[in-house]
Parts: C-alpha cells; structure tokens; sequence
C-alpha cells in the first residue's frame, strides 16, 4: 500500500460533537460531520479511545477493550460510523492502548481478588523496608508503583495509578490483545495506532541510580518480538490495514526497525524528536523560546536517517498530548492564518504519511486558561499539586500550563459562532476557547481560508507523485530564519521555502529553470526569481524534468 499519499485525521472524539447534549462529544457526532471530512480530504480517522472507560484519562483508561462507552453512544453507533464513512472512502484507524489497562478492567479487579491466572496478567512486587520495589517515576508525577495494603505489594503505572501496566512477558497477555485486535478487524477496521506501545517490553526492576526509570523500558529487549508477533497473528494478514506505533523517548535505530516493511512489524511511528524545541532540559513544563535550529536539526536528520533505513514517518505537529502548534511556533495573533499555512506546508511537503490533529485545519490555537478549575488533563493536575509543593509560584505555574497542558488541544471543536461554537448545546466538558467566534470552520469556502489550504495540501499529495514518493534534501540547513529542502523522484523535483518569522527574508538559493508554484500562503503566484519571503511566507515550487 502505498503510504506517502494517505492523510490522516485524528479525533478526540469527547471534544469534536456532542448530538445529545450532554456537553461530551459522542460517536453520532462523528458521523454528522464526516462529509466536512471528505471535503477536507482526509482518508483515515484516528479516533482516540471511546472503549468503557472510568475517564481518569480521558478513555487511555480502558476497563472494556470490545464495548464502547455509553456515554460515546452504542455498537450499533460505531457500526454505522463504519459504513458511513466508507461511503466517503474514508477509514477508521482505532486507538490501541495495550501498556496498561484500566484498574476497573475485570482482568485487574479479579487479579485483585487473588486469581493467580490474571495476577500475572499484571506486574505486582513486594517493597523494600516500605519503599516502592524500584525508584521509577510515573510519567504523571510521583512513584509508578501504587502500593495495595490488603496484599502488602504494589503494581506498576507507568501512567496513572488507575492503569496498571500490563505483563508482556506473559503470552496469555499477548494472545488477549491480538484477539482484540482481530475482534475490531472483523468490525471493518482499517488501521490502528498502539499508545505508547514501545514501553511494553520491561526488563529488569531495579532502581535507575542515573535516572526516573525510563531506559528500564523504553524500547526493552523484546519489544521488536513482542511487535512482530503482533504483526503475524493480527493485521499483517492483510495488505490494506495501516498501523502507527506512537514511540515516546525511542530512537532513530529503533524507529528504522519498528517501520522498515522487512521487519514487518508497523507501518510507521510518531517520534516527538522534532518536538524538543522549547524544553532542552527534557521537562516539558519548562518554559524556554523556541530554537529553529533545533527544530531543522531533529526533523532532517529523521527524514534523513528514516530514508536511508527505510524506515516510515508519521508527520505531525500536534496530538491530543501536545499544545497547538500555531500558538507553540506560530504567531496566533497578526499572522496566525499564514503562520498556519506556513507550518502545514512544512509538515505537508516532507516524506511520510501527514497527520492532521482536529481543528488544525482551522488554526485553532491554545486554551489560554486562566485557573485551574477550568483544566481537566489528569497530568496537568497531577503537577499542579506537586509543582506547588515545590514552591513554584502560582504565574509560573500557570505559563507553563497556559504554554503546555494538555489540555490545550482538547478544548472543543469550534464549528461557528453560535453557543459553545456549535459543539454542544449542554454544558461543555471542558471550556470553549473565547475566540470561537472568530476562529471556526465558517470560513472554510473562503479561498484563502486555512481549511482550503489544507485541502490543497492533501490534494498536492494526491497528485504530485514526487510528495509521496520523492527522496528528501535538505537545503539552507545553516539559515536561521528560512526552513527549506528539496524532493526528488526520476520525473519531479519540488523545492519548499518556509520563513518561520515576522519579518522579511531574502532566499538565498536558485531553484533551477522550469519551476513554477503550485502553492504560496499569500495566496499568489510567486516566481522563483530572487526570491523575498514576507512574514511567515511559504511556498511550494515544483519542476517536472
Ligand atoms: O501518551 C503517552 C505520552 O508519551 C504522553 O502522555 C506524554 O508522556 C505526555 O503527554 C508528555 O507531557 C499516550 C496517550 O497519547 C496519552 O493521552 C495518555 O495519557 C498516555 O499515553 C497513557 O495512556
Ligand atoms: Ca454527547
């Protein structure tokens, strides 16, 4: 199948359209908006988990990996979504969260009642002299280990203590989530994405005198066995079924082997390399300015590295875990529209499969929250409690949210200008941003509105082989205000300039004979001669040998 002209589109399905007003997105609402979907372009949907779930994390909780949550609607709902959207030619790619369960799930409640058939489903250890088994931390703050009185032991977390990590290593825990797999296959289900599936394999339980326990599981020992039978016994039976491994802290040796087709174990992976531009300290509630170099740096050498590999990228600015790009790097106030499409057309020039996170194609921007009530994300407060304890004052604490939480990309969908942006008609779970009435999707006919750029972003792909298929090269590696590279195939080349800031630059480089536009955020058509980018310009030249 070839992956380098498919688009995806992620949902969060509890922020993108609530139809019974209850102020939660539901699986009804999907279905009403999918023909905005199919005008976007899109050919998959990623939609995070709608599972049972005690929401503690937002349905990354799972308590019933084959029903869906009442409160996202019914089976017969899900059923419909299926057939609706291949109607449109359009797919589903359900999310997978296999680390870790939900405390709530009857595998974890029995293992609790003593049943040593599911106790092994999970990871229980005694302490030491009343410490937790090992020093590792919870990627939520605090110890990943929850102490059990009744037992006198403690589980693993990696994340909350209401998702207890589950046993690899135990093959009656690989078997029962192959079978999972295979059950939504049988629903129609044509792609997947595995949550943080490169923690699953752990070694050792020791403390990490160097660290909070991370390289104990991150990429562990088994874990390209572990994918690879999971390839075998679920999707690699087919050819038309995609799957995306998200790989938090992985590295490019690793990222080559978990996409490279040989190794048949995914079709592609999130790394979130080309995301360590204002955080080098690696806490990502630090508050630092963006580095452009940094940023150049990890994604050419990714697209690099991969190439060479034959690895496959997905190209992503932004999940439901991440701020929202045109407020990160962009500018959301004179130039959000062309800061906007600047950055698409970056992220939608590059070698790979593109993801689209709800409402990017809109540039919606961060939450701007002002206190803590108005923030849900188990994560952002989880910190808020222990960055208090250390003394942090209550304005830094609040930048760093205001910069990271979050929540800032789970506000609700802003449809139009009428209450709640047309997201529900109850009581909203979570805060509606103030600028809905400015930024929605009322303008999408717009010629030069950011859903039609978008649209002609995927469209490119679609008809531009060399987008798809071309090799990758970077160009002005060394500028520091101009983001360019090349592609190339035996037919094609594309050049793609990109100025990441405000002011006016010249582009130093000659784009050879024959080139012309094919797409220019300022909406024009611009020559190639002595080319002079205005604030966040870009453009998209293209020569067909
Ligand atoms: O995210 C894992 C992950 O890497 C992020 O939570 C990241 O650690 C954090 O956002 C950095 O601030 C996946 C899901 O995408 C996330 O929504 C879940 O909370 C998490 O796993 C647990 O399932
Ligand atoms: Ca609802």
């Amino acid at each position: 199948m070839n992956l380098g002209n498919k688009v995806v589109y992620q949902i969060y399905p509890k922020s993108f359209q609530d139809t019974n007003e209850d102020g939660i997105g539901d699986l009804k609402g999907i279905i009403e908006h999918l023909d905005y979907l199919k005008e976007l372009g899109v050919d998959y949907l990623w939609i995070s988990p709608f599972f049972v779930s005690p929401q503690n994390d937002n349905g990354y909780d799972i308590a019933d990996y084959r029903d869906i949550d009442p409160m996202y609607g019914t089976m017969e709902d899900f059923e419909r979504l299926v057939e609706e959207a291949k109607k449109r030619n359009i797919y589903l790619m359900m999310d997978m969260v296999f680390n870790h369960c939900s405390t709530k799930h009857e595998w974890f409640q029995k293992a609790l009642k003593g049943d040593p058939y599911y106790r092994d489903f999970f990871i229980f250890r005694k302490g030491r002299n009343g410490l937790p088994p090992t020093n590792w931390e919870s990627n939520f703050g605090g110890s990943a280990w929850n102490y059990l009185p009744e037992t006198d032991e403690y589980y693993l977390h990696l994340f909350h203590e209401t998702q207890a990590d589950l046993n690899w290593e135990n093959p009656e825990v690989r078997k029962a989530c192959c079978d999972i797999v295979n059950f939504w296959i049988d629903k129609g289900v044509k792609g997947f994405r595995f949550d943080v599936i490169n923690l699953i394999s752990k070694e050792c339980y020791e403390d990490d005198l160097k660290g909070n326990g991370k390289r104990f599981y991150t990429d562990g020992p088994r874990i390209h066995e572990f994918l690879h039978e999971l390839n075998r016994e679920t999707f690699g039976k087919y050819d038309d079924i995609i799957t995306v491994g998200e790989m938090a802290s992985t590295t490019l040796e690793n990222s080559i082997r978990y996409s490279n087709p040989d190794s048949e174990e995914l079709s592609m992976i999130f790394n979130f390399h080309h995301l360590r531009i204002d955080y080098p300290s690696g806490n990502k509630w630090e508050v630092q300015p963006f580095r452009f170099h940094d940023l150049k740096k990890n994604l050419f050498m990714w697209q690099r590295e991969m190439e060479k590999g034959g690895g496959w990228n997905a190209l992503f600015w932004y999940n439901h875990d991440q701020p929202r790009i045109v407020s990160r790097i962009g500018d959301e106030g004179r130039y959000r529209k062309e800061s906007a499409k600047m950055l698409a057309t970056t992220m939608h020039g590059l070698q790979g499969t593109p993801y689209i996170y709800q409402g990017e194609e809109i540039g919606m921007t961060n939450a701007h929250f002002t206190d803590i009530s108005q923030y849900r994300d188990i994560e952002t407060l989880n910190y808020y409690t222990i960055l208090k304890q250390k003394g942090k004052p209550e304005e830094e604490i609040y930048e760093s949210f205001r910069r990271k939480s979050r929540d800032n990309s789970r506000t609700p969908m802003q449809w139009d200008d009428t209450k709640n942006a047309g997201f529900s008609t109850g009581e909203p779970w979570i805060s509606v941003i103030s600028n809905y009435k400015e930024i929605n999707t009322l303008d999408r006919e717009e010629d030069d509105s950011i859903f039609q750029y978008y649209r002609k972003l995927i469209q490119l792909r679609k008809t531009v082989p060399v987008i798809a298929d071309g090799t990758f090269e970077a160009l002005l590696e060394d500028h520091d205000r101009i983001l360019a590279y090349k592609r190339e195939n035996d037919s094609q080349l594309l050049y793609v300039f990109c100025n990441y800031f405000a002011e006016d630059v010249d582009v130093p480089y000659e784009v050879p004979e024959g080139c012309r536009c094919i797409i220019s955020n300022y909406n024009e058509d611009i020559k190639p001669e002595e080319l002079r980018l205005r604030p966040y310009e870009a453009v998209m030249f293209l020569k067909d040998k």
